[in-house]
């Protein structure tokens, strides 16, 4: 069995998803999603100018040694783009391998380990009544675990994952269009000070089994985080994500030392070298790596092993950035993997993506399950793809008051 082509697209229905098919000399072909988020071209060029000429000729069931091939073929390794690129390729033929063998891919991994995966949705509000009205929006339709983040008195609105007053959820995922970054203003005292009453509240009004999930974007300095976790650890969050920037890995002992709250890392992390010491210290309780920026299903599928002999489930990142391709690959790895915790979910859901990605997936009552279709279980309609045109977007940059730059 030989690849004969391999093809890159760009675009879709308000994100500029990067796909990848891999087309081989028995009909069968595979999907891989190569989205970078705010830097799509980048990753699309890789694959175009340098790794899809390689991929010709070679047997797409040999996914271990091409990943091997273009890993240390690099030989400038690591990195958002290429382990992106990387990852879409892999997918593809994780995605073939198992049309092959005419099963849905969780049985190659091993069966399933449950039926549906837990998954949560994002709730935001302006202020705390909205954000407890789009809590309450998901709690109806059945989410047993929710993100909660909420715009802070004092503090201009569009603080990182806030809705502007009256804007929907989604909203706010689609904000980062413009040819310059939108600026946003941060401030750490209002923030550690409002965010207590915040979870207060919602325990009041939802109870104790409700799955709260926060976000602190990578603000707060060490001493800051440990001081904060402490404060709200009486509210049982199901973890708290990003307290500090994950440069400085050591640092996340002084929070370890100070709170029992579940943190979650991860989402930036491109490969195992980036995870291996907070896993391996135990200093994390949720790994958070997207099969997308991580080099696809072969290196998740060791970072997940290794987690799971230290404690440390999964939370991978599913933010509306990934399309429904890689999205299916983590589903199949969750309905799997026996340290699995809880995966991000975002319904992408409008009628426009659904045919740009068929396919049979379900969530239902606040779980994923995946079809026992061959493969990922999602097909792309190229035709389709051809309407979409790439808009350019970046992340917003935050500054404090004084106008030093901070962390998004
Ligand atoms: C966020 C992301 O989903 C999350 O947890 O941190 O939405 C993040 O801001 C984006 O993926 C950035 O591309
Ligand atoms: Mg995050």
């Amino acid at each position: 069995m030989k690849i004969t082509d391999a093809k890159v697209f760009i675009g879709g229905p308000k994100k500029n998803y990067v796909t990848l098919k891999i087309m081989t000399d028995q009909g069968i072909y595979g999907l891989g999603d190569a989205t970078l988020n705010n830097r799509e071209t980048l990753t699309a060029a890789y694959l175009k100018d340098y790794l899809v000429q390689c991929l010709i000729g070679k047997d797409p069931r040999q996914s271990e040694d091409i990943w091997q091939y273009f890993y240390r073929g690099a030989y400038f390794r690591r990195g958002p783009i290429a382990m992106a690129a990387f990852g879409a390729i892999d997918m593809a033929l994780w995605d073939i391998k198992a049309k092959i063998a005419g099963l849905p891919l969780y049985q190659l991994f091993g069966g399933k380990s449950r039926e549906g995966a837990l998954v949560y949705a994002h709730a935001t509000g302006a202020d705390l009544a909205h954000l407890l009205d789009s809590i309450a929006n998901y709690v109806e339709q059945g989410y047993k675990a929710v993100r909660v983040q909420c715009g802070i008195p004092g503090m201009p609105q569009e603080s990182y994952g806030v809705s502007s007053k009256g804007a929907t959820d989604k909203d706010f995922i689609t904000s980062f269009t413009g040819s310059v970054p939108k600026e946003e203003i941060w401030d750490t005292d209002k923030y550690v000070r409002y965010m207590p009453t915040v979870f207060e509240r919602i325990r009041e009004r939802f109870g104790d089994d409700l799955k709260i999930l926060h976000d602190v974007h990578h603000r707060l300095l060490p001493r800051e985080a440990a001081a904060f976790a402490k404060t709200i650890e009486p509210f049982n969050l199901f973890w708290l994500e990003d307290p500090t920037p994950a440069e400085d890995q050591a640092s996340l002992r002084l929070l370890r030392q100070h709170s029992t709250i579940p943190i979650a890392i991860g989402e930036v992390f491109n490969s195992i070298y980036d995870c291996h010491q907070l896993i391996q210290q135990e200093l994390i309780d949720f790994i958070r790596v997207a099969v997308t920026y991580a080099g696809g299903i072969t290196h998740v599928k060791r970072i997940v092993d290794l987690a799971g002999l230290h404690h440390v489930r999964t939370g991978f990142h599913g933010a509306p950035s990934h399309s429904p391709i890689s999205m299916a690959a983590q589903h199949h790895l969750n309905v799997w993997a026996p340290n699995f915790g809880i995966q991000e979910y975002l319904v992408l859901g409008t009628p426009e993506c659904d045919a740009l990605f068929p396919s049979e997936h379900k969530l239902e009552d606040g779980l994923f399950y995946v079809s026992d279709a061959p493969g990922l279980g999602v097909d792309f309609d190229e035709a389709l793809a051809g309407q979409y045109e790439y808009e350019q977007g970046f992340h917003p940059v935050t500054r404090l008051a004084d106008g030093t730059v901070w962390n998004y």
